[in-house]
């Protein structure tokens, strides 16, 4: 749906200033706020969409949310670059699923308004971004495991396999027309970064490595293809569509999921393609962050905790559920049935591979990257940390067809460590 000419009017790009008068109308707020006559307010937004203010009582610092704002344009290429603001229709509406899916994992919505393109919502101040936590060198132990139960339930739960079809079609329904977003991952994950592109990023010394081995790369340049063909066609699961480190609050015990704007129904192997590519190209960070070689091995041992925690929920989720979009019970024998289960389960795993790819290439070559590498400073040690990437990337892309369990991807990972300096 297009933001209407009624719409539009009722409107208004959120300051400091005029943030007490819109939040004093909103009595779900004033409740969590206690009073809005004396507020602290500050843009905390790190991200490269939207604006977030954190917004506390003045006299009760604990008394505290945060507003969320789309405005209609890209914030990281500026206000030249046009971007439809009803991309927070779906922040909105992925929110609401994820409330009923796994409200553990999200923080609470106390208010949303689609004509201001607003969310108000928990303020997780016991909580950092995992990227920022995992730039420090912290350790979490829950993480990994919550972002294997968050996918599980929420990939399953949304899939021809669980629901029935009228319902199914009706979700998919109020996920389609997320365009923009959409059109922003298929030009900035999928093209732009394999072509020479104005927006791309450049670094003088990774700049002759990727035309050569990435931009002439046919056979690689395929396969990104490929991927991009599964983005586009492939409406199997209601997505996050942005899960990454940067996507995370957590602590010690807890993890939350954020920033659902790019919500839609797509290949579950993305949402979980992404979190393995974050992983690697903040374990290649620490050849040169505190958390060193002990680190990196901390990293590597949380993939297969979140894929093994992934894969176990979904086939107890899938097991447990009889009559779906798909299937009517009895419809195959049970050891078919089995069988089925485990290649659909390699299928994701090799298409995570891809996916990861992929990722790990944008996030190297594109606008945006991770602060995990954009932060190091010094840009010759920079460089070798993104060609590393480049080539893990390759090595993924190249043998993503080998891998049957999450074993063989740790093997080739290892194996890539082991035989490539940085
Ligand atoms: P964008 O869509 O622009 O990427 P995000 O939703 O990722 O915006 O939010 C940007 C930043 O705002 C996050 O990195 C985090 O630091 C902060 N933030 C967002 N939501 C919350 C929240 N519920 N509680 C505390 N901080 C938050
Ligand atoms: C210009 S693309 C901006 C990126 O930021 C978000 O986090 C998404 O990953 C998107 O691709
Ligand atoms: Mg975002």
């Amino acid at each position: 749906m297009d933001i209407t000419n009624e719409s539009e009017a009722l409107y208004k790009i959120l300051d400091k200033d005029s943030i007490p008068s819109y939040l004093a109308d909103i009595p779900a707020v004033v409740e969590v706020l206690g009073s809005t006559s004396d507020l602290s307010i500050q843009e905390i937004g790190d991200g490269n969409l939207n604006y977030v203010y954190r917004v506390s009582n003045a006299q009760d610092k604990t008394r505290s949310v945060i507003v969320k704002q789309a405005v209609p344009f890209l914030r990281l290429a500026g206000e030249s670059w046009p971007l439809a603001r009803d991309r927070m229709r779906y922040e909105i509406r992925a929110f609401s699923a994820y409330s009923d899916l796994v409200p553990s994992f999200v923080p609470d919505i106390y208010f949303a308004d689609e004509d201001m393109s607003t969310v108000i919502m928990q303020c997780l101040d016991n909580h950092i971004i995992l990227r920022v936590g995992m730039i420090e060198g912290i350790r979490y132990p829950k993480v990994a495991e919550h972002t294997g139960l968050f996918m599980a339930e929420t990939l399953f739960k949304t899939s021809a396999w669980f629901m029935p079809s009228l319902e199914r079609r009706k979700l998919l329904d109020r996920f389609t027309m997320n365009a923009d977003l959409c059109k922003l991952t298929e030009d900035f994950i999928f093209t732009f970064p394999y072509l020479v592109h104005e927006s791309n990023y450049s670094n003088p010394a990774t700049d002759e490595w990727v035309k050569e081995n990435i931009h002439q790369d046919h056979e690689y340049k395929r396969n990104v293809l490929h991927f991009k063909e599964l983005f586009v066609s492939k409406t199997e699961a209601l997505l996050h569509g942005d899960l990454h480190s940067g996507s995370m609050m957590v602590n010690q015990d807890e993890s939350y999921v954020i920033d659902t704007e790019f919500a839609f129904f797509g290949p579950i192997s993305f949402d979980v393609g992404k979190v393995f590519s974050n992983y690697l190209l903040s374990c290649t960070s620490h050849f040169e962050r505190p958390g060193g070689a002990e680190y990196q091995q901390w990293i590597l041992e949380q993939l297969p905790v979140i894929w093994n925690t992934f894969e176990t929920r979904f086939l107890e989720l899938w097991k447990q559920s009889n009559d779906s979009t798909l299937y009517v019970s009895g419809f195959l024998p049970e050891e078919e049935l089995e069988s089925l289960r485990s290649e659909h389960m390699i299928q994701i795993l090799r298409d995570a591979a891809g996916f990861a790819a992929c990722s790990m290439a944008r996030r190297t070559i594109g606008i945006a990257g991770v602060a995990d590498i954009r932060g190091i400073e010094d840009v010759a040690t920079r460089s070798t940390l993104e060609i590393f990437n480049l080539k893990l990337s390759k090595r993924l892309m190249e043998q993503r067809n080998e891998l049957s369990t999450i074993d063989d991807l740790l093997v080739l990972v290892n194996d890539f460590y082991s035989t490539h300096n940085t």
